[in-house]
């Protein structure tokens, strides 16, 4: 296995460590269908060397990998992606990237352990793969926002068009986004996090 990020031990670097002023760390899961970008989103934004458990796709695959829309990609999640962000000096996110292939999603329920909320990465030529993973987090109570991965030749959708076609209540966040770039991927970010602090006000309120 390929553990890019880990496989040479350099010096400490200062980016790695925490800011001292960090008072509270998040656990956030990127889930979603298989190569959806989850992985890219992960090493976009992590201010951390990113760790990633891929594995190169090979002639195994074939027939088992569902490769639909990604056929330039190489390499597949096996375990996890884990990046960090701090979204300001007290608060930091731990991100942890989901594999995509379901004969990986064994290991998902360690990986929810935890998790104060989640990114629901879709891509709109595959809207179907996403039911399953948003049923997941709806069993086990975590709040998400739905961050649409736009790949040039992926259909467009008005955001309550695909609001219908996903069957997500008025209140959850979905959002258009590029995971290949930081920007993009840090404004999901924070609309996970606005989102997480709306749903712990109105429980204050209750
Ligand atoms: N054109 C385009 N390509 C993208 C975009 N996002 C990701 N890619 C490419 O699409 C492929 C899929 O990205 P990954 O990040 O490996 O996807 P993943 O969800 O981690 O995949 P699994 O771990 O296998 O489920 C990669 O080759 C990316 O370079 C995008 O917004 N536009
Ligand atoms: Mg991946």
């Amino acid at each position: 296995m390929d553990f890019k990020g880990s496989d040479t031990i350099p010096g400490p670097r200062t980016e790695d460590h925490l800011p001292h002023t960090a008072e509270t760390a998040v656990k956030i899961v990127i889930v979603g269908g298989f190569g959806v970008g989850k992985t890219t989103m992960v090493g976009s934004v992590s201010e951390i060397r990113p760790l990633t458990t891929e594995e190169t796709m090979t002639q195994a695959g074939i027939g088992v990998d569902d490769n639909y829309g990604s056929e330039s990609k190489t390499a597949t999640t096996v375990a996890m992606d884990f990046g960090r962000i701090s979204i300001s000096d007290k608060l930091v996110l731990y991100l942890f990237g989901t594999p995509g292939q379901e004969r990986f999603w064994f290991l998902w329920n360690g990986l929810f352990e935890g998790a104060l909320g989640a990114v629901v990465l879709v891509d709109t030529r595959r809207l179907e793969v996403s039911f399953d993973v948003m049923g997941r987090l709806e069993e086990r109570g975590v709040p998400f926002v739905v961050a649409v991965n736009t790949f040039p030749d992926a259909p467009r959708y008005a955001v309550e068009e695909l609001r219908t076609a996903l069957d997500l209540t008025p209140e959850i966040p979905i959002v258009e986004c590029d995971v290949r770039r930081r920007a993009s991927s840090r404004d999901v970010l924070m609309t996970l996090v606005r989102f997480l602090h709306s749903i712990a006000l109105s429980r204050a309120l209750t």
